[in-house]
């Protein structure tokens, strides 16, 4: 037992600027564990709520008061006492006490610091790292990263419709070694870019930004990256996008406005889609459509199903009732898993679980707005996600994550996930 002697929360900055909650959690042995909320841009409709103070004159209006005082008040009183190590029990308790559907109470930034910092002080509490504490003997590999190196949609001022480019070192033996691909093919993509005259300066995850021609032309470019590099696309490189097409989906259409307008059905963008993946080695499409287009999915996962992993985030938003309702409706074969969606540990556990049962695969993720928080690096080797998501190799809190990686392959020696997880 290792009791929760105190609770204390502030505010601070993410890496947009913009305020967000920190949380210390303090054991009867002067044991702490610290922890921050990252936040989203392209944000589904279903997340659970993240509480902002709405006061325009704080934060323009983006402040989190009220967050941190519900942590210091209700939440500190409510788990002083408890037991850190039983975090089903703590989560419990805030889903108690918050008591709405999408914890509008307390707010789910609120509630996902505090679970998060008690998962930590629990971790050094027992002396060991978060991901064995959280997957014990059952941890078998380090995560494949899919890095998103060139930015557009809600993450960028450039004209890209596609929020995500990402490249996946999927071809190595070693996380270290994929990652080493991965920063020469970036240090590659901008001299490339400069070269053609294009910014070199990046997104908020940390890729380039510039305008391009169309929203193809990024899957050539990076294409060109990755052989001038040295590495061959498809063996040592495949590609993934995350189209975020919730923010370009327009009274029942959607609407590409690069490199001129153009309204598309669901068929037309899933051809649009099908093309690419005919041209480039793309293994993975998240939120190809938008989130209430659940019919649009159905049909989409039966044409990309059997050639890609279909990622639903959006429409799922790490919730097991919505994940649910697509395993029945044959939507996607894989869950993006975004811990502050939903709001604690738990919840978190219990979405990989419900995937995992039925054959789907998970993608443990970041947001757009993060911290140099890495606990998302611990979460995808304990629970054997095989893949992660943060980001470009490039701008501290990404990379926070990925250095967390190498540290972990360096300590426990643990094998990489590579294609072992993605190939269908
Ligand atoms: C996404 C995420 C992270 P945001 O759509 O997958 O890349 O973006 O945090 O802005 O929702
Ligand atoms: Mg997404």
């Amino acid at each position: 037992m290792k009791k929760i002697t105190d609770l204390r929360a502030r505010q601070i900055l993410d890496s947009r600027g913009n305020p967000t909650v920190e949380v210390d959690c303090v054991l009867d042995d002067r044991i702490m564990g610290r922890a921050s909320v990252p936040s989203g841009a392209s944000t589904g409709t279903h997340e659970a709520l993240e509480l902002r103070d709405n006061n325009p004159e704080r934060f323009l209006g983006r402040g989190v008061k009220h967050a941190v005082e519900n942590v210091n008040t209700v939440i500190r009183e409510k788990l002083v006492g408890m037991d850190a190590t039983d975090q089903f029990r703590v989560d419990c308790a805030l889903l108690e006490l918050d008591g709405t559907e999408n914890k509008s109470r307390l707010g789910a930034n609120a509630m996902l610091g505090v679970s998060l910092a008690v998962c930590r002080a629990a971790a050094v509490g027992a002396g060991i790292p978060i991901y064995r504490l959280l997957g014990g003997v059952g941890t078998r590999f380090t995560p494949t990263p899919m890095l998103n190196v060139i930015n557009g949609g809600a993450h960028a001022s450039n004209n890209l419709d596609i929020q995500e480019y990402m490249i996946i070192p999927s071809g190595f033996e070693r996380l270290s070694e994929a990652l080493r691909a991965a920063s020469e093919i970036f240090q590659t993509l901008k001299k490339m870019l400069a070269k053609a005259g294009k910014a070199t300066t990046v997104g908020d995850e940390g890729g380039f930004a510039p305008d391009f021609e169309d929203n193809e032309a990024p899957l050539r470019a990076i294409v060109e990256a990755i052989e001038a590099a040295g590495y061959e696309p498809g063996r040592h490189i495949c590609l993934a996008l995350d189209a975020a097409a919730s923010e370009f989906f327009c009274d029942d259409d959607y609407l590409f406005k690069n490199p001129v307008e153009r309204r598309m059905s669901a068929d037309e963008l899933v051809g649009v889609y099908e093309k690419w993946l005919g041209r480039y080695p793309i293994i993975s499409i998240e939120d190809g459509l938008a989130e209430s287009d659940w019919e649009g999915w159905e049909m989409m996962t039966r044409r990309l199903g059997e050639r890609v992993q279909v990622v639903g985030d959006d429409i799922f938003v790490t919730n097991v009732a919505r994940l649910g309702e697509g395993i029945g409706r044959k939507v996607a074969n894989a869950v993006l898993i975004k811990p502050n969606q939903i709001g604690t540990v738990s919840e978190t556990l219990d979405c990989v679980k419900l995937a995992a049962d039925h054959g789907y695969r998970t993608v443990i993720s970041h947001r757009s707005s993060e911290t140099d928080d890495h606990f998302i690096a611990d979460l995808a080797v304990a629970v054997n996600s095989g893949q992660i998501k943060t980001g470009a190799p490039c701008r501290g809190e990404r990379v926070a994550k990925y250095n967390r990686l190498i540290r972990i392959e360096e300590q426990d020696g643990l094998p990489y996930a590579a294609l072992r997880t993605l190939r269908r």
